[in-house]
């Protein structure tokens, strides 16, 4: 899954995909299509910074940054496209335009979230996140077994899911790295991610670039992608079958490269 935030305040990538305030649509396009041809399946596209600290934005503002994106791919791409939002009507309006995936690192918790991605039909990624709002979450994460509770936590919301009409075959998972954790949680919740595959459910993990890895190795947000690679290698290892990131090509490589030592007791040939 590659990352294309259109937002001007995205840590790592959003503000080049602006001009004047706006998302370009070249820009846009450029990127998506460089992905999809780097071997991206899926285009995780965002209009709503989730950033520690980030500002909120207005559901019309979302719109205007979402869905003229969301067409030009349509149009031009042959790929799967995820709205990453919590926003209602950004579901709603998304999926009429052909969204294929909703992913909410809200777990469809905003108001009328549950309602609208019910009615989509579409498959939902619930992402865990400690406190209610990006911009409170890294204030003071605290867990005691953090792996049981954001389990506990997905758990409860797939219920919520189903009781909206939500079937479970249509719900991924995520345990939502650097969403109101420290460095430890986040190294214990991948360590340890294993446990997560009791849920039955497909896991989605977006690590790329993120702050764990540049505290673990002390390294700016332009040199993590070493960290990253090895972040996703151990994610697939331990269940993952999505990864979210920005560096597409090389993911699949290293992705490509552990299902191949993964699979070879199977006698798959490489
Ligand atoms: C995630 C996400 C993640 C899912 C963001 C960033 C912050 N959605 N949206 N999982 N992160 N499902 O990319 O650094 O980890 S936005």
């Amino acid at each position: 899954m590659g990352i294309l935030n259109v937002t001007p305040d995205s840590f790592s990538d959003g503000n080049t995909l602006y001009q004047a305030g706006q998302p370009a649509g070249d820009k846009v396009l450029e990127r998506a299509a460089r992905m999809v041809a780097e071997g991206a399946t899926i285009l995780d596209l965002g209009g709503e910074s989730t950033r520690p600290g980030a500002t909120a934005v207005s559901v019309q503002q979302e719109l205007d940054r979402v869905l003229p994106a969301l067409e030009l791919i349509q149009r031009e791409l042959d790929v799967v496209v995820s709205i990453d939002s919590s926003t209602a009507q950004v579901f709603s309006e998304a999926a009429k335009l052909g969204a294929g995936m909703l992913n909410d690192v809200r777990a469809l918790g905003r108001d009328g979230a549950l309602v609208a991605a019910a009615a989509t039909g579409l498959p939902v990624c619930l992402m865990h996140m400690q406190g209610n709002t990006p911009a409170d979450m890294q204030l003071s994460p605290h867990y005691e077994d953090i792996v049981a509770e954001v389990g506990d936590f997905l758990r409860q919301r797939v219920l919520a899911c189903e009781q909206a009409g939500i079937s479970r075959d249509r719900l991924l998972l995520d345990p939502g790295f650097g969403f109101g954790k420290t460095l430890e949680h986040n190294l214990r919740l991948l360590n340890q991610m294993q446990r997560l595959q009791l849920l039955g459910l497909p896991l989605l993990v977006g690590t790329s670039r993120k702050s764990m890895i540049g505290q673990a190795l002390d390294r700016p947000v332009d040199q993590r992608l070493a960290g990253g690679l090895a972040t996703a290698v151990m994610a697939v290892q331990k269940g993952a079958k999505i990864i979210r990131v920005h560096d597409v090509a090389a993911t699949v490589d290293a992705v490509r490269m552990t299902e191949a030592v993964m699979m070879e007791s199977k006698g798959v040939e490489a």
